[in-house]
């Protein structure tokens, strides 16, 4: 049952020759991984539990913040009834659920079974990512680079352990896991051997990924940085570092929306990593002055993000993760509308009338690619993300905003 709106709006699409339904169809496929921590402010569920740690920081104190497994998952609930399509869930290890208390080197596959079940009842996917910070043995802001052999063979187990945990996952979930490593590693101050940091990170890595699994239910990921809190002068996973590395080892790379300087376009380095790597994870974020982690608005770097992925075919490649987390906010608010518009940055992207810009280009007339984007930008789409939001039962609009706040209101007795 089309709206008058969309009825007009594919009309106008067709006459680009843009067809809205394969737009809807294709964006329907496309799964992005909500991140856990956006919902209590990247804490977890240890029994031990204090600041982040690691250079990266929560700011606010908006009431609300889902203090439990349980509670987590009810404001999941929420908020994917709240998305359009099928997504997936990315939790990391301290958010495990479990009476037991293991340290991050005992985390066993049953501390997170319940999310498995709950997972299957929702018809989500589940990714992870082992936790480096927010422990005593991070506190040097070193973890697999530690010049400390033992340190780094505790963060090695848990890395370990992880990648077992994930491929579980994976298996009874039917769907491959993405384990993303992440690490605060770096200094300070200006370091004098950067080289030996970089050769322990590496062989920490090389000890961690020994042990094979089935690409489809565990997929490696590793992600680089430029600087954190307290990590300004040298971060040891760099980059290039990973850059490298994912290229050699055959992992996906992480790109980190929020881990570049801040003019440097992450949305123009897709083609060019890809060219040498075989999958892609995205962290879309969006860093305000330095890593921020604020909640992806529809701007220009989304757009560009998005239409870099329909444009060079990289969807099927592409693993697409949200990494923000903002604690003056409704939480449940902010994974909701940054969901949303990582959506609606695709449906943007996959309504472009791409052959005609492509031959535009390949004809060297700038002129005719200019007026074409310009153009485009008047073009109803909004209309047909209604749509879509209709076919997918979820509310939009003045709908959407009272449901928001409803729920906000619910959970703020929480202390
Ligand atoms: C930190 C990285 C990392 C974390 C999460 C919680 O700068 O972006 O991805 O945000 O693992
Ligand atoms: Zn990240």
């Amino acid at each position: 049952m089309s709206n008058q709106n969309y009825t007009l709006a594919r009309q106008i699409f067709a006459d680009w020759g843009v067809d809205t339904e394969a737009a809807m169809d294709r964006l329907a496929q496309i799964p992005i991984s909500m991140h856990c921590w956006q919902g209590d402010d990247v804490v977890g569920f240890e029994a031990k539990t204090g600041a982040s740690g690691g250079g990266i920081q929560a700011t606010g104190n908006h009431p609300g913040r889902a203090r439990t497994p349980d509670e987590l998952r009810t404001d999941l609930e929420f908020a994917y009834g709240q998305i359009p399509g099928n997504h997936r869930l990315n939790l990391h290890a301290m958010y495990l659920d479990t009476d037991a208390n293991p340290d991050r080197d005992e985390i066993e596959y049953d501390h997170f079974a319940p999310w498995v079940e709950w997972a299957k009842e929702q018809g989500l996917g589940l990714d992870f990512n082992p936790t480096f910070f927010a422990h005593a043995k991070a506190d040097d802001n070193l973890t697999l680079s530690h010049p400390d052999a033992g340190i780094r063979d505790f963060w090695i187990e848990h890395g370990k352990r992880s990648r077992e945990i994930a491929a579980r996952l994976g298996a009874e979930l039917n769907s491959a896991c993405v384990n993303n490593i992440w690490v605060p590693d770096g200094y300070k101050d200006t370091p004098v051997d950067r080289m030996s940091a970089r050769v322990r990170l590496e062989t920490s890595l090389d000890t961690m990924f020994a042990d094979a699994h089935d690409p489809a239910q565990m997929l490696d990921a590793v992600e680089s940085k430029l600087f954190g809190i307290g990590v300004e002068a040298c971060t040891v996973g760099s980059h290039e570092f990973y850059l490298g590395y994912a290229i050699r080892n055959k992992t996906l790379l992480c790109l980190d929306m929020g881990h570049f300087h801040p003019t440097e376009s992450v949305a123009d380095k897709l083609s060019s990593v890809a060219l040498s790597l075989d999958q892609i994870l995205l962290h879309v974020s969006r860093p305000m002055r330095w890593d921020s982690d604020h909640v992806i608005l529809l701007n220009d770097d989304i757009l560009q993000m998005a239409q870099e992925l329909v444009f060079a075919d990289l969807l099927e490649r592409t693993r697409i993760g949200l990494d923000f987390f903002d604690a003056t906010i409704s939480r449940t608010a902010a994974w909701v509308i940054g969901t949303r518009n990582m959506q609606k940055a695709l449906l943007r992207a996959l309504l472009m009338p791409r052959e005609a810009l492509m031959a535009a280009e390949a004809s060297m007339d700038n002129t005719a690619r200019l007026m074409l984007t310009e153009e485009f930008k008047d073009l109803p789409t909004g209309s047909v993300w209604a749509e879509f939001c209709a076919r997918h039962s979820v509310d939009q609009g003045q709908a959407l905003i009272g449901s928001l706040s409803a729920y906000d209101s619910h959970v703020s007795s929480r202390s």
